[in-house]
């Protein structure tokens, strides 16, 4: 039982996750097969090159009602062909739960897309805030030459479906066209 006054056991500085139990992974270009539009320049490049990284603290055991996670996403900067690095995406598995994305630092594009595949995107930043609403998946691109930062929070039973998304993909990709990012 928890008594008296303590130092908070987590720290969420601007942009480091850390503290006990705080859980680490990363995917490489290897681990995003089938992500990118251009496959040939998938293959051309080195499959160790780091896409992303994300810490997250996860209390509860997965599926939990009524729980909280958090986690904080550093994602490189880099094109596959003409479409910028991203997160794979994902819908909830339990599609009623709902997520909070906020802009730490660097530029990037949080893609959206409803189950009728309709698809919009909003810039993120530092400081922009982002509520991504029930059923509706969500990925992060990098559209600028910094690694993006953002976190998260999610509740502990809303699960990662990224079935879906690897059979169907969304119906909009993030592509740089004449310097800027463009949904096609
Ligand atoms: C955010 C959260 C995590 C997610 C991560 C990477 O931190 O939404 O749940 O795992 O981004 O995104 P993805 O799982 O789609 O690769
Ligand atoms: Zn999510």
């Amino acid at each position: 039982m928890k008594q008296g006054i303590t130092d908070t056991p987590f720290y969420f500085t601007s942009d480091v996750l850390k503290g006990d139990n705080v859980k680490y992974s990363e995917r490489r270009l290897g681990d995003l097969k089938s992500v990118f539009a251009d496959e040939e320049s998938w293959e051309a490049m080195d499959k160790d090159t780091l896409a992303y990284k994300v810490s997250s603290l996860e209390i509860a055991p997965q599926g939990t009602p009524g729980d909280l996670y958090m986690g904080i996403t550093y994602l490189y900067p880099g094109k596959v062909g003409k479409e910028y690095f991203m997160t794979k995406g994902h819908f909830h598995h339990n599609r009623e739960c709902t997520e909070f994305y906020w802009g730490v630092s660097g530029e990037g594009m949080l893609i959206l897309m409803d189950e009728d595949r309709n698809v919009w995107a909003e810039r993120m930043g530092p400081g922009t805030l982002h509520y991504i609403p029930p059923r509706v998946a969500h990925r992060v691109a990098n559209t600028g030459s910094e690694i993006l930062v953002f976190a998260a929070s999610w509740p502990s039973n809303a699960g990662h479906d990224y079935e879906t998304i690897a059979r169907e993909g969304f119906a909009k990709r993030l592509l740089e066209i004449n310097g800027k990012p463009e949904l096609v």
